[in-house]
């Protein structure tokens, strides 16, 4: 496996883990909040992340590629509202996705095409994270400050289950 996508992969492993580590602190704010559904969203989220950071090491241990784990920075305590949390939640995802697009350019670049190929699945998960983690933050929106509506949102995000991509629930 080529250098640049060696230590692109490597480092991507170690922005899929921040991002586990940023959604179980939203997860423990939200519980602060004493929004429970909200919470249980975030703490799936967590495990998806753990999950994309680990197809990434099987994929580097599979392909002749050298592991090299990094640090994983701190993420913060503290959030504001639960749209802000949300807002928060989408711009990192943006993050994320572009961070992929630029993975992919550079796989493409060095003619590493099992790479590219694994992170075709990343760029759909990609697109389906921002489309979910957008919707809640419009519902919202649109809920403002009414607490009975958001304790129904809080009581439909308990509800999720990490069963599969496929699941719109998901
Ligand atoms: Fe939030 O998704 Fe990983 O890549």
């Amino acid at each position: 496996m080529k250098n640049a996508v060696e230590t692109a992969l490597n480092q991507q492993i170690s922005k899929e883990f921040f991002s586990a580590y940023l959604y179980l602190s939203m997860a423990a704010f939200f519980e602060r909040l004493s929004l429970g559904g909200f919470a249980h969203w975030m703490r799936l989220q967590y495990e998806e992340e753990l999950t994309h950071a680990i197809k990434l090491y099987d994929f580097l241990v599979d392909n002749d590629g050298q592991v090299e784990l990094q640090a994983i920075a701190k993420p913060p305590s503290e959030f504001g509202t639960p749209v802000e949390i949300m807002e928060a939640a989408l711009d990192h995802e943006k993050e994320i996705t572009a961070s992929i697009n630029a993975l992919y350019e550079t796989a493409a670049k060095e003619n590493e095409y099992p790479t590219q190929i694994i992170l075709q699945w990343f760029i759909s998960e990609q697109a389906e994270e921002e489309k979910q983690v957008g919707d809640i933050v419009a519902q919202l929106k649109m809920v403002g400050g009414d607490g009975p509506a958001l304790l129904l949102m809080d009581s439909q995000l308990a509800g999720r289950t990490l069963q599969a991509e496929t699941d719109p629930a998901n």
